[in-house]
């Protein structure tokens, strides 16, 4: 008798037309030969799906050149699929389900002809812990399927797990043509289903990430009393050996990456990372919240990266550990065999291809790697991995950081007074975009805990379940915003940001020891200049000041937009928000 997963598996196969089913083992020796295939036989275009770079400089590494249409998530063309469209709410896009499956079976039909349908079984979390979830997904290219070897934890165990349930988390993928018009990523939450086709970029694409652990994960969330957040993961140990850990959410491509694998400028401190991006916060039998990382791999931004900013990611992606390294998009030395990013090193080599493959020289008009391109690395490769990484429990969690990138008008560092303020204070967040997805750069949206994209429900019912969760705790997390971005009248940063963050970081793990007091404003609480380190920094006084310049006239205009956008969610929207939302009105007028 075929149990409910090989039936799901047949009938797709009925719909895509596959030429070959292939079950994955998730083993290092399979990832060598899709890669092969990858190298030999599968094309996008006219380009290989991997072509081998330098084994000594950068070992297990392979450079991957995607259709040039398909370079980052398509939020426009993402859609979750409640029943009825209040429950997906102004933050989503909506399509009723019966619609969305017909449209995409039409789309479906005979997609995979000529090529292999991968069978991808794999754990979001450690099989061992209690919040993990069993997952199976389709592909029909070997990109996709390599990429969540290093993304999850990918093994044939995960088949005997799932035995004769039906409730397995499931993906269906298939890159199509391309064609982005007919690109779309469907999510079914009451059926824990993610259907994607037209594109292979990672968000779109690697449907255990976004998709399925936090789009539908907070949605289960919601439901199981959890919360499924983009967030990351690490540990602070000073100076006595003591490790707090904490959470920090941040739109993509705001630094979370550097921020978890923070190399400390301070003596005596380090950072110890548990995840870069995704974490599913519990509470656990303490009345505490612990953290555990569903992923097992950083998929991070090239585009800045280097020994400067992220000397730990540079380790990492040379590491040898774990096969193999993916990157996406970048340049390519030829001389040298080498992937090459913008911000990698001061030298641009003589005889560079661009992402796409075409010889590339400055003066130029674009970027020779693309804003967005990426790597895909093992964690366990990461010189700075936690020792509790793979601790089924996750860690305790101190504090939370929501934060945004804001040129103007937001401290480096704001304490919340308490939950209830810190959900509201992480409700009105607002970001400048950047590149990871497909708008216009720079521009201000509001992103609160930076889940805008991601929550897989109605926001405003989102914020009702943090509430809940608050009320839930015997002993939460301090919750804290954070803003590295902040610039002086000619547009420079002010704060020196990546290494330096360690001397926030600092005060925060203080504060959550009850070490060092705080100055009363009406956003929150802010350091006293003396209790941040700023030993060995050459930031003039004035400058320090108006990194935590809270100017009244200024907040007019954003006290506008947030109401703008707290009024989207009408009756949803938690009567507490508007509380704090007026007080924070009062508190600015009084100055
Ligand atoms: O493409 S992903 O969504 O996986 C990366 C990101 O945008 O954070
Ligand atoms: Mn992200």
């Amino acid at each position: 008798m075929a149990t409910p997963l090989e039936k799901w598996v047949e009938e797709q196969a009925k719909l895509c037309q596959p030429d070959k089913v292939y079950w994955c083992d998730g083993s290092e020796e399979e990832a060598r030969r899709l890669i092969e295939i990858g190298m030999k036989k599968e094309k996008i275009g006219d380009n290989p799906i991997f072509q081998e770079l330098n084994q000594n400089l950068w070992p297990n590494a392979y450079l991957h050149r995607s259709h040039p249409t398909d370079v980052a998530r398509t939020e426009h063309l993402t859609f979750v699929c409640h029943p009825d469209k209040d429950t997906a709410g102004p933050n989503n896009n909506w399509m009723h389900p019966d619609e969305a499956k017909e449209k995409m079976r039409k789309l479906s039909n005979g997609c995979m002809k000529g090529r292999t349908m991968y069978v991808l079984p794999y754990m979001m979390g450690h099989p061992d812990s209690p919040y993990s979830k069993a997952c199976i997904q389709l592909t029909d290219v070997s990109y996709v399927a390599v990429s969540m070897r290093i993304m999850t934890r990918m093994t044939k165990k995960v088949i005997e797990k799932i035995g004769n349930r039906d409730d397995f988390v499931k993906g269906l993928h298939s890159v199509g043509d391309f064609d982005p018009n007919k690109r779309f990523i469907m999510h079914f939450p009451d059926e824990h289903f993610v259907w994607s086709i037209g594109s292979g970029y990672g968000g779109n694409a690697l449907l255990g990430k976004k998709c399925f652990s936090l789009r539908i994960a907070s949605y289960l969330g919601l439901q199981e009393g959890w919360l499924a957040e983009h967030m990351v993961i690490l540990g602070i140990e000073d100076p006595e050996g003591n490790i707090t850990y904490i959470t920090a959410a941040m739109p993509s491509a705001c630094g979370k990456t550097n921020l978890a694998m923070l190399q400390s400028t301070l003596p005596g401190y380090k950072v110890w990372t548990l995840g870069d991006d995704i974490a599913w916060l519990n509470i656990g039998p303490d009345g505490r919240l612990w953290a555990i990382n569903p992923e097992t791999g950083l998929f991070g931004v090239a585009p800045g990266t280097s020994l400067k900013t992220n000397p730990n990611m540079l380790i990492t992606l040379k590491g040898k550990k774990f096969y193999p390294t993916l990157f996406t998009n970048t340049a390519l030395n030829v001389d040298t065999n080498e992937p090459w990013w913008e911000g990698l090193d001061t030298n641009i080599p003589k005889n560079l291809l661009d992402w796409q493959g075409k010889p590339w020289q400055p003066p130029a008009e674009t970027k020779a790697a693309h804003p967005n391109s990426r790597f895909t690395v093992s964690i366990y490769n990461s010189p700075t991995l936690s020792k509790e990484f793979d601790n089924p429990k996750g860690v305790p969690i101190s504090a939370i950081i929501l934060g945004g990138r804001r040129t103007q008008l937001i401290p480096l560092v704001v304490e919340a007074f308490d939950w209830e303020h810190g959900v509201f204070s992480g409700a009105r967040t607002g970001s400048e975009t950047t590149a990871a997805a497909i708008h216009k750069e720079g521009v201000l949206r509001r992103d609160p805990m930076a889940m805008l994209p991601f929550c897989g429900y109605n926001m405003g019912d989102y914020f009702r379940h943090w509430l809940n969760i608050g009320k839930r705790l015997k002993h939460p997390p301090k919750i804290y915003t954070v803003n590295w971005f902040r610039s002086d009248d000619e547009g420079k940063f002010i704060w020196p940001g990546f290494g330096e963050n360690i001397r926030v970081l600092k005060w925060i793990v203080e504060r959550t020891q009850n070490k060092v007091g705080a100055r009363e404003t009406p956003l929150g609480n802010i350091p006293h200049l003396k209790d941040l380190n700023l030993d060995g920094l050459d930031i003039p006084e004035a400058k320090l000041n108006k990194l935590f310049e809270i100017n009244p006239n200024q907040w007019q205009n954003e006290l506008a937009d947030i109401k703008k956008f707290f009024e989207q969610f009408g009756q949803h929207l938690p009567e507490e928000l508007w509380q704090h939302y007026y007080n924070l009105e009062k508190a600015l007028q009084r100055g």
